[in-house]
């Protein structure tokens, strides 16, 4: 392919609810699509990071000058665009993978629909459906949380992720298992929020049969993960401290984790993110789909990636109306508990065109 125009289109869409963690309050999902036009094909994509660097180091304005700069002068320079050739041309600026991966996945989403080809089927899927889990985010009551989660329940979500923090985990956690049973599958996630010195009290989550606590300490801190979970029942699973498939075979080899989240933003795009699968499934540790508050434009992908074999653990690949009141793509919609794994080419969805303009703040080119 032959790379013709990248526009940036920055879209702020209202989130149905406030989503609260330990790093911040979200009201609205601001962001930037990536929309990349070659000579074959046309393919769209979603920046995971936010406004501000809460989450990751990355954010929307310094993602757009990466790639205006550094990532989109060396893969015009290529001489054949193909999703292969791509991460080894962005090799030598370093880091910034939610930057990278939102460049590969629109030339991805390209390169595929000029074959006709579905992700699902590239990256090897072998489900049609993936079931889903719902993340809830901190609440200013139990009563309240329960509320929220009854309500998942009942629209068929079946797994329960709580965000939790200091002062919001133990007493949260104990009321939703009493109040909702044994058999609900419940997890945490933490978002860096602790320290080693509270292992202690994070051992008291233990009780309550929790599938795993997700990036309980600080971001990169393998060592400190594997003392940790040598001392709690419940598995360590990383999210914020894995970037490539390097890492998560150290985390494995470490024990710093018994569970992997992948999210394919966080680690550089969906070959990457296929990688890490690979690892990790050959060690038997179980990879489930994160999410980052996606549209449909990320939705969808990230549904592909869930239908590879390896992830046996339902993810935060939640339907549309979980975030959006209107989203900017046909909405993904749970029947029985699951979403549809997209079959039509490339990343399987496009913007509509209206919902896109209302939703539209700026757009510019970034490469002509
Ligand atoms: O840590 O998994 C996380 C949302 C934004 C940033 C980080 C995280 C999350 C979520 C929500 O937990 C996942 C989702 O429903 O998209
Ligand atoms: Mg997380």
């Amino acid at each position: 392919m032959k790379l013709e125009r990248v526009e940036i289109v920055h879209v702020e869409i209202p989130l149905v609810t406030p989503f609260r963690t330990s790093f911040g309050t979200m009201t609205t999902k601001d962001t930037f699509l990536l929309h990349v036009v070659t000579d074959t094909a046309e393919g769209w994509s979603e920046f995971a990071a936010d406004p501000e660097p809460r989450y990751c180091s990355e954010f929307v304005a310094g993602a757009e000058l990466v790639l205006r700069d550094f990532l989109l002068p060396r893969i015009a320079a290529l001489p054949q665009l193909t999703v292969a050739a791509l991460a080894p041309a962005m090799v030598k600026t370093k880091g910034h993978e939610l930057a990278k991966a939102a460049l590969e996945t629109a030339v991805l989403d390209a390169e595929l629909r000029s074959y006709g080809m579905a992700l699902a089927t590239y990256l090897g899927a072998v489900r049609e459906r993936v079931p889903a889990g719902v993340s809830v985010g901190i609440k200013d009551s139990v009563p309240e949380l329960l509320d929220d989660v009854e309500r998942y329940l009942a629209e068929g979500y079946v797994r329960i992720k709580l965000k939790i923090e200091p002062g919001w985990d133990v007493e949260p956690v104990r009321a939703v298992r009493e109040r909702f049973g044994d058999a609900l599958s419940l997890q945490v996630d933490a978002n860096t929020a602790y320290t080693l010195a509270d292992a202690e009290h994070l051992r008291r989550l233990d009780a309550f049969g929790l599938l795993l606590i997700e990036e309980p300490l600080d971001e990169n801190n393998l060592y400190a993960h594997a003392q940790l979970q040598r001392r709690l029942q419940t598995p360590v699973c990383l999210d914020e401290s894995l970037h490539n498939a390097r890492d998560t075979a150290s985390a494995i080899a470490m024990e710093a984790c018994r569970v992997v989240n992948v999210k394919p933003a966080r680690v550089g795009g969906y070959l990457e993110a296929r990688r890490i699968h690979d690892v990790a499934h050959a060690h038997g540790v179980p990879v489930w789909c994160g999410g980052m508050l996606e549209t449909g434009i990320g939705r969808a992908p990230n549904l592909a990636l869930a239908a590879l074999p390896g992830f046996t653990l339902p993810g935060d690949t939640s339907a549309s109306s979980r975030y959006f009141a209107e989203d900017i793509t046909e909405p993904f919609v749970l029947k029985d508990g699951h979403l549809p794994v997209p079959t039509a080419p490339g990343i399987g969805v496009e913007p509509l065109p209206d919902v896109l303009r209302r939703f539209t703040r700026e757009k510019r080119d970034l490469y002509v």
